[in-house]
């Protein structure tokens, strides 16, 4: 909520911009299991380095 962030997951190639005062929803429907990586792509200060995240998506819903 403080200033403009990125979010992009990869592979599967979806990146946006984060924009303060506004709720992004983005549905994915994953047709692969494995390990999909998040970062933020729009520098936001000290701390964007720090912007990492990960999802992993198993097979069967678990
Ligand atoms: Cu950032």
């Amino acid at each position: 909520m403080d200033w403009q962030h990125g979010f992009s997951l990869q592979p599967i190639n979806i990146n946006t911009q984060i924009l303060p005062g506004y709720e992004m929803v983005l549905t994915v429907t994953p047709d692969t299991s494995g390990e999909q990586t998040i970062i933020c792509n729009e520098f936001c200060g000290i701390g964007h380095h720090n912007m990492v995240g990960k999802i992993y998506v198993t097979e069967g819903g678990q």
